[in-house]
């Protein structure tokens, strides 16, 4: 492929300070990290002092987060991309499904997720930029136009170069915390026509060196199939980021 593999963890609103620790010395344990294989941990903010200190080095730590403001200011419970890199965050997740639904409430819509995109990027912090359809669009056959909507705004943000500081993850929605995972077939084919979709509205470099992770109940013991396929470039992980099985993961690239 030419592409290392990108591993994310997102941890999502879980933990405690005890039992975080307790599973980073469970991941000293689990042995060398390929070296075709970047990995980062997005843990919530509030740990994230912590996790800097106890995760082992070979590990890049992220958010799950970041605000739209372009600096410090009055902005009550919001975290500044210039915040998150002052404590050592290299990466940040932008549109995760659950931010653009909005747990119910108002939610994330494309624009925002686009301008937090470009704030985070210009900042100097590295991007998985999450993208995906729900049920009723994959089953409505309209799945390529809900991720192109959702890159869309982010195109027209973004200079050529920027694109080299992001991923795109791509998570269908059904498949977030479900159990259920899209076949490695499925996953290819979804894969194969955001990358054409690059390829026509950014430029075919982009296209080729952008890396696209796969994330949705991804597992050590799905994680080789999928990982495997031409245009799958890494994962964001949920649930099994929270376990040693993360390895099993990592240890699944090819
Ligand atoms: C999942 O694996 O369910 C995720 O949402 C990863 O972000």
């Amino acid at each position: 492929k030419g592409r290392s593999y990108l591993i994310g963890g997102n941890w999502k609103c879980n933990g405690t300070a005890e039992s975080l620790q307790t599973l980073m010395k469970e991941f000293d344990n689990r042995g060398p990290i390929p070296k075709n294989v970047e990995v980062a941990i997005c843990a919530p903010d509030l740990y994230i002092p912590l996790v800097k200190k106890s995760l082992r080095s070979d590990i890049a730590v992220g958010a799950q987060n970041c605000g739209v403001n372009e600096s410090q200011g009055a902005y009550t419970g919001e975290i500044s991309a210039d915040q998150l890199l002052d404590v050592g965050v290299e990466w940040v997740i932008i549109g995760h499904s659950e931010r653009r639904e909005g747990f119910g409430m108002v939610g994330e819509d494309e624009l925002l997720c686009a301008k937090k995109l470009k704030v985070a990027l210009d900042k100097g912090l590295k991007v998985m930029f999450c993208i995906g359809e729900k049920k009723e669009e994959r089953e409505a056959g309209i799945t390529m136009d809900v991720c192109a909507k959702q890159l869309a705004p982010a195109a027209d943000l973004l200079n050529e170069k920027d694109w080299a500081n992001m991923s795109i993850a791509y998570e269908p929605v059904w498949a977030i915390g479900t159990g259920l995972t899209a076949t490695p077939e499925m996953a290819q084919e979804t894969h194969a026509s955001i990358r054409e979709w690059v390829k026509e509205h950014v430029s075919a470099d982009v296209a080729n060196a952008i890396r696209i992770q796969y994330g949705g109940s991804m597992k050590g013991s799905n994680a080789k199939d999928l990982l495997a396929q031409p245009d799958i470039d890494g994962g964001l992980i949920g649930g099994a980021s929270l376990k040693a099985d993360f390895f099993n993961i990592i240890h699944g690239v090819p």
